[in-house]
């Protein structure tokens, strides 16, 4: 059935009936946010402070669903500002739909006001990009956006609309959605699957590692009982984490630069790895040089051209994870059912060992961090005490800073519930958590949701301290304030890193209808986070400025930061990893 309506009004009505609840954005030109008929009343649109705040936001909303984010910016600055929130949806495969007013059809290219390219700008980080030019297009558009965002890989697309075409009223074809769930799933062959099973079977040191592909498939039950049907130790990427609660003895925290200390020995002894949904990008491979010398290799992604992108597996799997992972279970089970596992009671031994040595390790770094009374505070103090403030049923969403990473290793910071981690992609855009965690907020309010940060990246989006007061978004901000960008200052390099003028954070969130405080001593800590949670509570969002000193003598670094200083100024040798095989 045909109906009459602008192009503005289809889409809000499309993207509610696709079950989008917010559209984070902020309004220019053509009649959009400022069109308050077009708006169903189950549709929110947020009123964020710029267009970059908003992509990062509608990033959070997804990731913490599992369902489309959705962003808007006017045509050309407005665009041009959404940038960092599409990058950072593309590296980390989040299903992001991005809608840009655009100039009018008929003035193309006539020095039209805020006239650019914006389908070529955005081209190269999407996955689509499509401008609406008849406005009988419209449910055709918005219908392959929704599921090139949602299905195979997921990720970006942007939709262009020019504001004539956008205001014209019209009649245009009611939308129909696929009549399908998504992801569309599809697993791999059976063949690969067997092989694989196989490999579990035989190894004595299996690892496997859980990337980002693993929560957008939602395989969490899966990954759980494979691991535990065969006593494999688990351990993610970033985007990984949360696949797994990290209290599960089975946990072995992150791989990489994130490696804690009993997690990289018994990565780097592991006779079989078997990666799911990775991108094994350089920091969760340390330049690739981290393969465990001698060992098999499975690799599961749904995307073909991530199979051997880098390091070259023994058996590839193109398929979703859960189905995968799905049919693997089942291969093992048959197999084990007709002959007992080879290395069954090896690993079953090897487990009991590594239990013994993570308990060990847990104990001595709960008394490092919390027996640490120095001042300036010491970054990993907070962090820990944090974690046992908030507890469970609380998400944790990483900044990108010397200081916050922190926040990234586990066990100073376990990550205590399935899909409650919102770690930026491999962009790592500063001020993307800051922003994200509001968009958190609204799509799960019955979580705690955290957002730690260093003081530069908080300077980025901190005007979005009046968007989270006005939406009734209440998340706590650790600020870990050392008046610096401190990430190459470790180096000395130059006090133009330092902040010389550095705000007062209890004051601008005051100013912005938020609870602040600032701590200076350790023995305050807790009490600090405690107010912020009643803040939250309250309904109010928290802003804790902990002052961890500008000097870094004072810092103390998270265990990789200093294998990361060498890997930014290394060139990867190719013939030392398993890039190429003999
Ligand atoms: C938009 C953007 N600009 C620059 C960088 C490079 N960068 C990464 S961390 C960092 C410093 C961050 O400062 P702050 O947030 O205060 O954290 P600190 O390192 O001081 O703990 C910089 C400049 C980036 N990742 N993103
Ligand atoms: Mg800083």
């Amino acid at each position: 059935m045909k109906k009459k309506m602008d192009v503005w009004t289809a889409i809000a009505k499309t993207m509610a009936s696709e079950g989008v609840r917010y559209i984070f954005g902020y309004p220019g030109a053509g009649r959009f946010y400022h069109h308050g008929d077009a708006t169903p009343p189950e549709l929110s649109l947020v009123l964020c402070r710029d267009e970059s705040a908003a992509s990062f936001m509608a990033m959070g909303y997804a990731m913490a669903t599992g369902k489309l984010g959705v962003c808007y910016g006017t045509r050309g600055p407005g665009v041009a500002n959404m940038v960092p929130g599409i990058l950072e949806a593309e590296a980390a495969c989040v299903p992001l739909i991005a809608i840009g007013s655009s100039v009018g059809e008929t003035g193309r290219g006539m020095g039209a006001f805020q006239e650019v390219d914006q389908i070529s700008l955005l081209k190269s980080i999407t996955k689509w990009t499509e401008r609406i030019n008849q406005p009988i297009r419209v449910p055709w558009v918005l219908r392959r956006a929704v599921c090139i965002a949602l299905s195979g890989r997921p990720g970006p697309v942007y939709i262009d609309i020019p504001v004539d075409i956008g205001e014209a009223e019209s009649e245009m074809p009611e939308y129909q959605p696929l009549p399908y769930s998504y992801p569309l799933r599809s697993t791999g062959s059976p063949e690969d699957v067997c092989a694989a099973a196989d490999l579990l079977i035989q190894s004595r040191k299996p690892t496997l590692v859980a990337g980002g592909g693993t929560l957008l498939s939602k395989a969490f039950d899966e990954v759980q009982e494979l691991a535990e049907l065969l006593s494999i130790p688990v351990m993610t990427t970033p985007s990984g984490r949360g696949i797994l609660a990290e209290d599960h003895p089975l946990a072995f925290g992150q791989v990489g630069l994130y490696f804690c200390e009993i997690g990289e020995e018994l990565y780097r002894n592991s006779d079989l790895l078997l990666i799911i949904g990775s991108q094994n990008e350089d920091f969760q491979t340390l330049q690739h040089s981290c393969f465990p010398e001698g060992a098999k290799y499975i690799q599961v992604d749904i995307d073909p051209h991530e199979i051997g992108k880098n390091w070259v597996p023994d058996v590839p799997i193109v398929g979703d994870a859960k189905l995968v992972l799905g049919d693997l279970m089942r291969s093992v089970r048959e197999k084990i059912g007709k002959r007992a596992p080879n290395a069954g009671e090896d690993r079953k031994n090897r487990m009991k060992e590594l239990q013994e040595a993570k308990q060990s390790f847990e104990n001595r770094i709960n008394h490092e961090c919390l027996e640490d009374t120095s001042i300036p505070i010491k970054t990993k103090r907070v962090i820990k005490e944090l974690n046992e403030v908030f507890g469970k049923d609380t998400i944790l969403v990483n900044e990108n800073g010397s200081q916050d990473l922190w926040s990234y290793y586990f066990p100073y910071y376990k990550v205590l519930d399935r899909n409650c981690n919102i770690a930026p992609g491999e962009q790592t855009c500063m001020g993307f958590g800051v922003a994200a965690a509001i968009g958190v907020k609204l799509a799960r309010p019955e979580m705690k949701v955290v957002c730690t940060t260093g003081d530069g990246a908080f300077q980025m989006h901190m005007k979005e301290l009046a968007t989270s007061a006005q939406y009734n978004a209440p998340v706590t901000y650790v600020v870990l304030n050392n008046s610096c960008a401190g990430w190459g200052k470790d180096k000395r390099l130059s006090p133009v890193l330092d902040f010389k003028v550095s705000p007062d954070y209890k004051k601008i969130a005051e100013a912005n209808q938020c609870y602040g405080a600032t701590v200076k001593d350790p023995s305050e800590i807790k009490e600090a986070l405690e107010r912020a949670l009643k803040a939250n509570a309250e309904g109010k969002t928290a802003v804790i400025d902990f002052d961890v000193g500008n000097d870094p003598d004072d810092w103390e670094f998270a265990p990789a930061f200093s294998e990361l200083q060498a890997l930014e100024h290394s060139r990867i040798d190719l013939f030392k990893q398993r890039i190429y095989r003999d």
